[in-house]
């Protein structure tokens, strides 16, 4: 359908044939440049991502931080229990923009060019993002916070169809006087390089209230303009390295000592009083690699505890946030019309491994480098295995709030259909009321991958089943129904599992069920051929610098790069992969 501004009529173009439709739409435009703009009733939509957050880490998912303002809306709209991101930063924000696989984008694995269609390391040419889409259907575009999709300016937010943007590069900077590995991270504003202590920012600022005080002065820009926006709001907390303010990380301090054992027990009863987590699904077991708390001696104790109070200080900034765009929504009569979704880009994050990183004169302060590592990681994900990077549960399932009074009436049941990042296109395309073109540039564009959640968020009209797919790194995965096929590394044997009676996969039922996992196997092969999963790049010919008569023994360890020869099989009962190994070359 193509919006037509005049007397608030739509005018379907689909089945016209190319001259019609363009002598129908000239017309249109120019009695719409005439005439006074119609309300416009479709809703304004907001995507709230945050970065590295765990399933379990905010209150009505079963954390311990306190999140009142992100509680409220999902009690005053919906809650979906089995909604899913790709495991990792760059493809999770290649797939949402996009509305496809991440592969199907050029972004299979991070952001280095390694010469074939899906290892780009950038949104390519042949794809459509939600901007560009909604922007040509009369919304007001903008984002704010981290970018992470390819650095040219030919990919860029501008570029991509964004009005207006206030961007990281990447992400890791939180505050405006930070140092360390993260300080020559850059800031762009519209497109243009900007100094982090650019006056406009009204330094100094700490990164979560800069982007969504930026995101609602945009939000003015799009009311004078009187269109609806689109504004995609991607947070750059809790990633590493871990800082908030120290008035924040004050209040948690010593609350941590609690240890992970008992945290985990009382979040996952939480969780299963809530209706979020069966209570015959079995929890993740500590893996053997994480200490008992009670076997840990004080001085542990006392830095494990800082390094979650700081975690646990994030996650209430962003908190925080949310609560003052509501706020600025409501002030501005806009809340009521606003479709508001709020999710992770990938599950909790191991990185760094079990002791996590703890440096710096003050840790949490803006010259420090904190990482919470895999025993809070554990905690982050429960009940759920693995973490980011992974397609088990941990490292894909994500919270997902939806808030939007003029659609939903609020539920207290969880939407448990299983729906995925790809869906975010559908659902903007069918509330924008926008065409989504089968070209760009001229050249074919693949078909959005996903489908509007609409149908779930109203419950009006049918959601259609259809399976889903991961890859990353080797990891891979796909689920028809209940079923999950899902393996660790390229090397790992296919698991299956039945997430209806076990959603935490703790009871593989390959050895019992080979025809299935060869039935499922080839369906994500298939999908693989198809989304450009495959081919795979070539690993990195390492320079020869020595003559071929003294080789030296080939590490199969290296992680520059899915070149996915590497052990990515790292399961619970695995070697502990502390250090930076996990991250290698990669662009955090
Ligand atoms: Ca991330």
């Amino acid at each position: 359908m193509f919006p037509c501004a005049l007397e608030g009529t739509r005018v379907t173009l689909t089945t016209l044939p190319r001259p019609m439709k363009i002598l129908s739409i000239i017309p249109s435009l120019l009695l719409a440049s005439l005439l006074p703009l119609p309300a416009d009733d479709r809703p304004n939509i907001i995507l709230i991502m945050v970065d590295d957050m765990g399933f379990s880490d905010i209150g009505c998912y079963g954390s311990e931080i306190p999140t009142p303002h992100l509680d409220a809306l999902a009690a005053r709209g919906a809650r979906f229990s089995q909604f899913y991101n790709t495991g990792r930063c760059c493809p999770t924000r290649a797939s949402l923009l996009t509305g496809l696989y991440s592969h199907q984008a050029g972004v299979g694995w991070m952001t280095a060019d390694q010469g074939v269609p899906g290892y780009r390391g950038r949104l390519t040419e042949q794809c459509h993002t939600i901007a560009e889409v909604l922007g040509r259907a009369g919304y007001f575009t903008a984002m704010t916070g981290k970018w992470h999709v390819g650095y040219s300016e030919q990919v860029n937010p501008t570029a991509r169809g964004f009005l207006r943007s206030l961007n990281l590069d990447q992400g890791g900077v939180h505050f405006s006087n930070q140092t360390g590995r993260m300080e020559t991270r850059k800031l762009f504003f519209n497109g243009k390089e900007i100094t982090k202590d650019d006056p406009r920012l009204s330094p100094p600022w700490y990164g979560s209230n800069l982007w969504t005080g930026q995101g609602i002065r945009f939000l003015d820009e799009a009311r004078a303009a009187n269109k609806p926006f689109f504004w995609y709001l991607a947070h750059v907390a809790p990633h590493f390295p871990c800082m908030a303010p120290e008035a924040t990380i004050a209040r948690y301090r010593g609350k941590y000592r609690a240890g992970w054992d008992q945290l985990a027990r009382e979040r996952h009863a939480r969780q299963v009083k809530s209706g979020l987590i069966d209570a015959s699904w079995k929890p993740e077991p500590r893996p053997a690699q994480i200490p008992a708390w009670k076997s840990l001696g004080e001085k542990a104790r006392v830095r494990y505890d800082d390094m979650m109070a700081i975690y646990a200080a994030m996650i209430e900034e962003i908190d925080r946030n949310v609560g003052r765009l509501v706020a600025a929504l409501e002030k501005r009569k806009q809340l009521d019309n606003t479709l508001i979704l709020f999710f992770s880009d990938n599950g909790g994050n191991a990185e760094a491994g079990i002791k996590g990183r703890y440096e710096g004169k003050q840790p949490g302060d803006p010259h420090s480098n904190v990482f919470i590592g895999r025993c809070w990681a554990h905690l982050n994900n429960v009940p759920f295995r693995q973490y980011k990077h992974y397609n088990h549960e941990g490292g894909i399932a994500t919270p997902l709030i939806a808030h939007w009074p003029d659609g939903i009436t609020p539920r207290k049941d969880w939407i448990s259909t299983p729906t995925h990042l790809i869906d975010l296109m559908a659902t903007c395309v069918d509330l924008g009321a926008a065409p989504y073109p089968a070209t760009r540039k001229s050249r074919p564009v693949p078909a959005m991958a996903g489908q509007s959640l609409r149908p779930l968020l109203t419950g009006k009209g049918e959601f259609a089943r259809r399976p889903l797919f991961w890859e990353h790194e080797g990891n891979a995965a796909i689920r028809v129904g209940d079923e999950k096929l899902v393996r660790l590394g390229e090397k790992g044997r296919w698991e299956l599992y039945d997430l209806a009676s076990d959603r935490t996969e703790q009871k593989n039922l390959a050895p019992q069920r080979p025809g299935r996992v060869k039935t499922l196997a080839a369906q994500w092969e298939d999908w693989a051929r198809r989304c450009q999963v495959l081919p795979r790049p070539k690993p990195k010919a390492k320079p020869r610098t020595k003559p071929r008569s003294t080789p030296k023994p080939r590490k199969a360890t290296s992680r520059v790069g899915p070149s996915f020869s590497s052990t990515v099989v790292v399961g619970p009962d695995a070697p502990d992969r502390s250090g930076s190994s996990f991250t290698r070359g990669s662009n955090p």
